[in-house]
């Protein structure tokens, strides 16, 4: 009988819920990053594997400075303070240095998109959602056992001096960070729809990454055709076919879980996004998969060696989002 698996739960997102995604252009679409998700994902988890869950309240400073860079940092302090109560704040000139401009002209060089505002609680509970990430590498380290971080909102497109995608801070290397410090390796592996593109920037030989998303030009985060992290080393990014389905799927996770074997990691992040769904709306290049897809996920990472930390992504559909956890949950259950 297992133990029941540790859960860290960042509790500041409730108040982070910009209204418009204006990625898809005029009119918007309504922000599909909603706080109902983290209640969905984390109902599934619990149906599928008991958990023992923390509240997390605190705010993730540090581990965030060790990772972002200070102007970064200093610019989304001064925006959230500058912010009116119902204000979202999106840019409106996108230029890489925008460092002599006011500071709402100033975002423009540390977002290429419209699709991610900022309200007056969207930057404490990036800070929060990384601390859930940072305690739940913690635990594992001291304890020895797989552990949950329900992170809101996501991090996997968070760069340096980046935001976007509805990330703002990386939470799964400030995890990593945490796990690969004083000579550990931790592979972060990202099942999210998307590709990590901040993600990409921490790449390192302590924690490599590794990531199967759907095609990144068609999709967001839509790259730039000059970007060359495909050949970055510690890098490793495999592309989906579109309309791959389940099986094919499950056999190019099997290849990526083999090249992470290479690596001997001493632990794994899972980036963990519930996107790749054949019911998310997200999806220009359907992956479809299904419950029994998810459940296959998990029991491929219960077989690993590594101690597991998973991670909350993406993942949209409300509705399905906790069968897929649980489903998720009941293969991983070890
Ligand atoms: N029509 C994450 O999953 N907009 N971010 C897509 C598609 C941006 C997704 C619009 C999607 C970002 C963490
Ligand atoms: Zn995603």
């Amino acid at each position: 009988m297992s133990s029941p698996l540790r859960a860290f739960l960042p509790v500041a997102h409730e108040d982070h819920r910009p209204r418009w995604d204006f990625s898809d252009g005029y009119p918007p679409i309504e922000y599909p990053e909603v706080p109902a998700r983290v209640a969905a994902v984390m109902a599934g988890f619990e149906r599928g594997w008991e958990l023992t869950v923390e509240r997390v309240t605190a705010e993730a400073e540090d581990a965030v400075a060790g990772l972002h860079d200070a102007d970064y940092r200093e610019f989304l302090g001064d925006i959230t303070a500058a912010l009116q109560p119902d204000e979202e704040y999106i840019p409106s000139i996108f230029h890489g240095d925008l460092s002599k401009a006011t500071v709402r002209f100033r975002g423009g060089m540390f977002t290429a998109e419209i699709g991610t505002p900022i309200t007056p609680a969207t930057i404490a509970a990036a800070l929060n959602s990384a601390e859930a990430a940072r305690r739940a590498a913690e635990w594992m380290r001291a304890s020895g056992e797989d552990a949950v971080a329900l992170c809101r909102p996501p991090g996997h497109h968070a760069g340096r001096r980046r935001y976007g995608g509805y990330c703002f801070f990386n939470n799964a290397y400030v995890a990593a960070s945490v796990l690969s410090a004083g000579g550990g390796r931790c592979a972060v592996l990202d099942v999210d729809y998307h590709l990590g593109d901040g993600s990409v920037e921490f790449a390192s030989e302590q924690a490599p990454y590794f990531s199967l998303h759907a095609d990144p030009w068609a999709n967001y985060p839509h790259l730039d055709a000059r970007w060359d992290g495909y050949r970055r080393p510690h890098v490793d990014l495999t592309d989906l076919p579109a309309g791959v389905g389940r099986d094919g799927y499950l056999a190019l996770l099997d290849d990526v879980l083999a090249r992470v074997d290479t690596v001997a990691a001493d632990t794994i992040v899972l980036s963990l996004g519930f996107d790749t769904a054949a019911t998310d709306g997200i999806q220009d290049a359907p992956v479809g998969l299904d419950a029994p897809g998810f459940e296959a996920m998990g029991a491929r990472l219960a077989r690993r060696r590594e101690r597991v930390l998973i991670l909350l992504e993406g993942g949209y559909d409300v509705t399905g989002l906790a069968g897929y956890a649980e489903a998720f949950a009941r293969g991983f259950r070890r």
